[in-house]
């Protein structure tokens, strides 16, 4: 079954996505994604240009081969780009694995292990009622998990959730620079805590509820926030602060017993080998897209289950619905899954390109006995969407300073 052509597709169906087509000489073919929020074309090019030409010929059941000489075999290991490529690649080929042995892939993983797989959905709001009753209607939908975001009074937009980018599931219009957000984290705290109160007393104990910072704090703020939001019982609170350092973590550790998780950015198992090793994190959150396939996830998990951490992976509107069929394949098998961030199965124009098997019901994803990865692309409806650049936009203290993201 040697790889006959790879096709690289990017297009804009509401936002940018970046698909690979691997297509075998005996006709059977397999899809991957590639996007990378923002800078896409960096992604496609390198694909094009440097990654296809070394695989064709080459056999397309040499996963771990191919995995290894895309990472091994390039002078340039890691990175973001880099990684995304390998992970459409690796992706594709576990479809097209799949498609051969008339088998899901969560089969060749080692089979099922669990009935479903628990999404956690968002509630983001201009305030905090607002906020609370978008997380009522979730609730009442069956959602089991809910991750509470509110906007931050005192500031002219909170990222995804007021200003620029009200609406998180479109682009940033068509500007041709990235729109700059201020950030202030005193005046975060003087809502966080209030959102969390209001949230329990409103929705009861029977959910989980959870919280993205964005990296917007220092590690000491960040410990700070855990003994804050202690007595509301977090499933997990997200990106607190970076760990580039990843000793950043042990200063939250030792002041607060809240579930920490991280890993959306991540790019190799390297990224979290010590926040893993030193049990410093509890839920993993990296993406197959971003992290290097389903190989990669596969090996991320089965190291991070031998120190209790679990798997969240990542599951913002800019990963594809090939990532999220990805990430079902991996949570219906891992032994160590915990939940699954769930923004949605698309809008019209998503579902037109990619045509996805997965199931949603009482806030629980089912995945299909179809074989391979069990989501297809369409070609044809690709050239109505074309891509249009956009970017994410840039974080700065209310003195101009630029912040983390
Ligand atoms: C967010 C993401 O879903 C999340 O957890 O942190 O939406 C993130 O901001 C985007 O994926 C950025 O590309
Ligand atoms: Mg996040």
């Amino acid at each position: 079954m040697k790889i006959k052509q790879i096709k690289v597709f990017v297009c804009s169906p509401g936002r940018n996505f970046v698909t690979v087509k691997v297509i075998t000489e005996c006709g059977i073919y397999g899809v991957g994604d590639a996007t990378l929020n923002g800078r896409e074309q960096a992604v496609a090019t390198y694909l094009q240009e440097h990654v296809a030409p070394c695989l064709i010929g080459r056999s397309a059941h040499d996963i771990e081969d191919i995995w290894q000489y895309l990472y091994r075999g390039v002078y340039w290991r890691k990175g973001a780009v880099n990684m995304a490529a390998i992970a459409a690649i690796d992706m594709a080929l576990w479809d097209i694995k799949g498609k051969a042995a008339g088998l899901p892939v969560y089969q060749l993983l080692g089979g099922k292990s669990r009935k479903g797989v628990t999404l956690y959905a968002h509630a983001n709001g201009e305030n905090i009622a607002d906020t609370l009753d978008k997380a009522e209607q979730l609730k009442n939908a069956g959602f089991k998990a809910i991750r509470l975001q509110s906007a931050i009074p005192g500031l002219a937009v909170t990222y995804g959730v007021l200003g620029d980018k009200k609406d998180y599931f479109e682009l940033q219009g068509n500007r041709p620079l990235p729109p700059e957000e201020e950030w202030s984290t005193q005046k975060y705290f003087a809502m966080v805590g209030d959102l969390f109160a209001q949230a329990r007393a409103r929705l009861g104990n029977d959910v989980e509820l959870l919280h993205d910072v964005h990296s917007r704090l220092t590690p000491i703020e960040s410990a700070r926030l855990g003994k804050m939001l202690e007595p509301y019982n977090l499933m997990f609170l997200e990106d607190a602060s970076m760990a580039e350092n990843q000793d950043n973590y042990q200063v939250i550790r030792q002041h607060t017993t809240i579930p920490l998780a991280i890993g959306e950015t991540y790019n190799t198992i390297w990224d979290c080998k010590d926040l893993i090793q030193n049990q410093l994190i509890d839920y993993i959150r990296v993406a197959a897209t971003h992290a290097g396939g389903i190989t990669s996830l596969r090996r991320i998990a089965d190291f991070a289950s031998l120190y209790n951490v679990k798997m969240a992976p990542h599951g913002a509107p800019d990963l594809s619905p090939i990532c999220f069929a990805a990430h079902s394949h991996l949570n219906i098998w891992a032994p160590n899954f915990g939940i699954q961030e769930f923004v949605g199965l698309g809008n019209e124009q998503s579902q037109q390109l990619f045509q996805q098997s997965i199931t949603v019901e009482n806030g629980m994803a089912y995945v299909s006995d179809a074989p391979g990865l069990g989501v297809d692309f369409n070609e044809e409806a690709a050239e109505q969407f074309p891509y249009k650049r956009s970017y994410l936009p840039v974080s700065r203290l209310e003195d101009g300073t630029l912040w983390n993201w």
